[in-house]
């Protein structure tokens, strides 16, 4: 075999998501993650949020996140590494409950500032622009975010997101903190496991129609995906901020 096919055979080899050198500003994961430190004073929102509230919230609730968050992901590698996967479903979920608090609160600890030292005020530029072609106006934004978000069931957030596929502002509410579609996951692959996506082939059996399913999953699409989804939202500075938070 000529030597020129030599890379182009080990590149088709080589496992989807592989052993490729890190690329641009994609930026590693930590091994643990860490309680960042609170923007400003536990004082600094007087009188508007309390700093014994603060105090709590931060110390405590988002701390427990964080933790959370580390102990999951521990014990998700220890059970890939022993193949019992008898736990997946507690532990899937509370990944998704512990990632969701660990970000939703850096994001809500950014949002806010001390009154006029950056608390306060509305939105400016492209932003005020967008706000008011999206919602009708600051004050109509205002309203429906304040009804969206005062509606939410039990315990929630309410969200201003950019949903990239609809190119635009939209609200959203999401009850506790773990549907991070709503906080702008960008998605890469899916799998419809509804009934109706399987039943008429493999009827009660989808673990039969998911392993089916990956001899069909476009990896291509999945890269191409990732590469223009993420790299847009890099350049229009959305995941940029959310690791500079
Ligand atoms: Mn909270």
């Amino acid at each position: 075999m000529p030597d020129a096919l030599g890379p182009a055979l080990a590149t088709a080899q080589e496992p989807p998501g592989g052993r490729r050198a890190p690329q641009g500003d994609r930026v590693a994961p930590p091994s643990e993650y860490a309680l960042p430190p609170l923007p400003y004073a536990y004082d600094a929102l007087e009188p508007h949020i309390d700093a014994q509230t603060m105090r709590i919230h931060h110390d405590k609730h988002h701390a427990g996140y964080v933790a959370g968050l580390n102990a999951a992901l521990k014990k998700l590698a220890e059970i890939r590494s022993t193949g019992d996967y008898s736990n997946i479903q507690q532990l899937s979920r509370l990944l998704a409950f512990h990632a969701g608090g660990y970000f939703n609160h850096i994001v809500f600890w950014n949002n806010m500032a001390p009154e006029n030292k950056g608390g306060g005020g509305r939105a400016q530029g492209a932003l005020g622009h967008a706000i008011a072609r999206d919602f009708g106006g600051v004050k109509k934004f205002r309203e429906h975010f304040t009804a969206a978000a005062t509606s939410v069931e039990g315990n929630g957030w309410g969200v201003l997101g950019y949903h990239p596929a609809l190119r635009r502002l939209v609200v959203m509410t999401m009850m506790n903190q773990q549907d991070l579609v709503t906080t702008g996951l960008v998605p890469l692959l899916m799998c419809d496991v509804w009934e109706h996506a399987y039943y008429l082939k493999y009827q009660n059996r989808r673990a039969d129609y998911i392993n089916a399913w990956w001899n069909v999953v476009n990896w291509e699409n999945v890269q191409e995906r990732y590469d223009a989804r993420c790299e847009a939202r890099d350049s229009d500075g959305c995941m940029a901020s959310a690791r500079n938070m």
